[in-house]
């Protein structure tokens, strides 16, 4: 069974309006999620697959539904939809992957939750927001760790990131591998902002995610935490004068008409993690949880090669649409990751410590591990 209302990646759904629209959408999403969760159970042979009877061979047949954020057409999506391809071609057509994109069927703290019980399959979010499942996923929160995405992947490949993936399981939850936003730049509504000190008071949208909200904090900024879907008219209507993602998000969510100030700063490198409901992951024979592992591997591979250049690319289409992007100058970006120092003394005690050093040590970042010796 796949459902009509709501056609998945590639399908016209439009990214305006938001607002009434949307809000419609995720209520009737929500009443589709929980009818197709049953139909997902009936058909997917969740029961057959555990009891490892005669089904095994050939496998089960299931449509497997992966909600996210990100827009339609975003390179997450673009790797997304080739994963439901690979998935497709692996199985022989028995595991359909239908990818919701675009906030569909809600938050991305919403998503988990519904992914963790079963109500959806699959799920993408950032690091920070599951570190509110997953403590030790705090770690990735704090700002300026790393300096290029190759660093990141380095450690995010390393047992220690795998490490940290095997723990998702804690919260009922599979995690397939480390997706990726990218790095998080700043957007702002009334005008160019290059030093910390010109955030003092300044009301930034932020992830529902507590070091975020605390860094923030700790440089005089109002962070106000919100949820995705909800930031677009927060900006529109001056309920938050800021918002940090990627230039491509930041972009494609129109978050730059209203905010069209931007500085490069790079604060925080933000992971995504792949996840699955950990026990319709179980139900599945190993023949096909190989299937989801080789196809969310390969995704990787393809998504970090998108990323490569697309930040560049977007960044020149903001300039060309009228915003305005600013450079830091080494000593200015100096000056941020100097204005993160009280912030990791303060912080790095209240979470898995001895975690965040590995990360760092890995990352070759001496000067917050100096921080927090
Ligand atoms: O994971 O909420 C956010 O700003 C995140 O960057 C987004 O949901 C993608």
């Amino acid at each position: 069974m796949s459902p009509t209302m709501f056609p998945p990646t590639g399908s016209s759904h439009s990214h305006t309006p938001r607002g009434i629209r949307r809000r419609s959408l995720r209520l009737i999403a929500l009443g589709a999620i929980s009818l197709l969760g049953l139909a997902a159970c009936s058909s997917s042979g969740a029961a057959d697959a555990g009891s490892g009877d005669s089904e095994d061979a050939a496998g089960a047949t299931m449509t497997i539904r992966f909600g996210n954020v990100i827009s339609v057409g975003d390179t997450q999506n673009q790797a997304y939809d080739f994963f439901a391809e690979r998935v497709g071609e692996l199985s022989d057509g028995r595991l359909t992957i239908e990818v919701y994109p675009d906030s569909q069927l809600g938050g991305e703290r919403e998503m988990v939750e519904s992914t963790q019980v079963g109500d959806l399959e699959m799920t993408a979010p950032s690091a920070g927001v599951l570190a509110n499942f997953d403590p030790a996923l705090q770690v990735f929160d704090f700002p300026f760790i790393f300096e290029d995405a190759e660093t990141a992947y380095t450690v995010l490949d390393s047992e220690l990131g795998t490490e940290l993936l095997r723990d998702v399981e804690q919260s009922g939850l599979v995690a397939l591998g480390w997706g990726e936003n990218g790095f998080r730049n700043l957007a702002m509504t009334d005008g160019i902002v290059t030093d910390p000190a010109e955030m003092q008071g300044k009301k930034l949208r932020t992830m529902q995610v507590p070091m975020h909200i605390a860094y923030w904090q700790s440089i005089g900024a109002a962070p106000t935490p919100m949820a995705f879907p909800e930031v677009f008219t927060a900006l529109q209507q001056g309920v938050v004068e800021g918002v940090e993602n990627p230039f491509e998000l930041l972009h494609s969510a129109k978050f730059t008409e209203p905010a069209n100030y931007l500085t490069e700063t790079r604060h925080i490198y933000d992971p995504e993690i792949i996840l699955i409901n950990k026990d319709l992951f179980e139900s599945l024979s190993s023949g096909d949880q190989e299937i989801l592992q080789t196809a969310t591997d390969e995704m990787i591979a393809e998504l970090r090669t998108l990323k490569a250049t697309v930040s560049d690319e977007v960044r020149a289409d903001i300039e060309s649409a009228g915003g305005t992007v600013a450079d830091l100058t080494t000593a200015e970006r100096q000056a941020w990751i100097d204005s993160a120092i009280p912030f990791y003394k303060e912080n790095a005690p209240t979470v898995d410590i001895d975690k965040l050093r590995q990360v760092l040590e890995a990352a070759g970042n001496t000067t917050f591990l100096d921080a927090i010796k």
